[in-house]
C-alpha cells in the first residue's frame, strides 16, 4: 500500500530527514549526490517529495526518507506537513551567497521552531558549494558561530565534488541514534505514520468531542 509496508523487518529505524534553505543553495543536488552518487546540473525547479536510502550507521540498519522541496521554498510556502515527524533537519546555505546564510536565521530556523513536532529534532547546518572557494563570502568561522548559537551540527560540503556529502547525513543520523526520544518516534510502531503524513486526527477528535 505504501512504500514502508512491504519490508518493515529489513531495517531497525525509519527516520524522516528534511532539507530546507533558500532556492538555489543546492538542496536537490545534495540529495541526488547522496542517494545516487552523481551530480547533475539540475533545473532549479526540479524536486521530489522524498527519496529513500537504506544505510548502516552505528551498527543499525536505517531507512532514511529524505524530503526535498519542489521549489515552493521560493514562495516560503512549505507547509507544516513537510516538517511533521522529522527527526533531523538539514539547513543548507550557499557559501557564495550571504543572503542564503542570513535567511537561515531570519526565516528557516523560525519555521523549524514553529512547525517541528519533535522537540529534540536534530539540526545540521550545511554550507554548500565549497568547490567555489574563490567566490566564497561566508567564512567557516561564521558557520561555526551560527551552529553554536542555534545548537546545531555543522559541516561545509560540495554536492558537486561530493566532499563531506555523506558525512552530513551520517553525522546527523548518529546524533539521532544518540537521542532516545527520537528513536521512540522512529521505531516500529510509528513507521507508517511518517510516510502517510496524516495529522493525529483520531486522537484530537476523540479528545474534543466530549
Ligand atoms: N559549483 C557547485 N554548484 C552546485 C553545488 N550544488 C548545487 N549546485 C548548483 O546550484 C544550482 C541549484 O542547485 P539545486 O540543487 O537545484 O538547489 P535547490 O534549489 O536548493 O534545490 C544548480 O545549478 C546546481 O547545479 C555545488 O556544491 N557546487
Ligand atoms: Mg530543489
Amino acid at each position: 500500500m505504501n512504500s514502508s509496508s512491504s519490508n518493515q523487518s529489513e531495517f531497525d529505524y525509519l527516520f524522516k530527514l528534511l532539507l530546507i534553505g533558500d532556492s538555489g543553495v543546492g538542496k536537490s543536488s545534495l540529495l541526488l549526490s547522496f542517494t545516487s552518487n552523481t551530480f547533475e546540473d539540475l533545473s532549479p525547479t526540479i524536486g521530489v517529495d522524498f527519496k529513500v536510502k537504506i544505510v548502516t550507521v552505528g551498527g543499525k540498519k536505517l531507512k532514511l526518507a529524505i524530503w526535498d522541496t519542489a521549489g515552493q521554498e521560493r514562495f516560503r510556502t512549505l507547509t507544516s506537513s513537510y516538517y511533521r515527524g522529522a527527526q533531523g533537519v538539514i539547513m543548507v546555505y550557499d557559501v557564495t551567497r550571504r543572503d542564503t546564510f542570513t535567511n537561515l536565521s531570519d526565516i528557516w530556523a523560525k519555521e523549524i521552531d514553529l512547525y517541528s513536532t519533535n522537540q529534540d529534532c536534530i539540526k545540521m547546518l550545511v554550507g554548500n558549494k565549497v568547490d567555489k572557494e574563490s567566490e566564497r563570502v561566508v567564512t567557516k568561522k561564521e558557520g561555526i558561530e551560527f551552529a553554536r548559537k542555534y545548537g546545531c551540527l555543522f559541516l561545509e560540503c560540495s554536492a558537486k565534488t561530493r566532499v563531506n556529502v555523506e558525512q552530513c547525513f551520517e553525522e546527523l543520523v548518529l546524533k539521532i541514534l544518540d537521542t532516545p526520544s527520537l528513536l521512540a518516534e522512529g521505531s516500529a510502531g510509528t513507521k507508517k505514520n511518517i510516510f502517510n503524513q496524516k495529522p493525529p486526527q483520531a486522537d484530537a477528535s476523540a479528545g474534543s468531542c466530549c
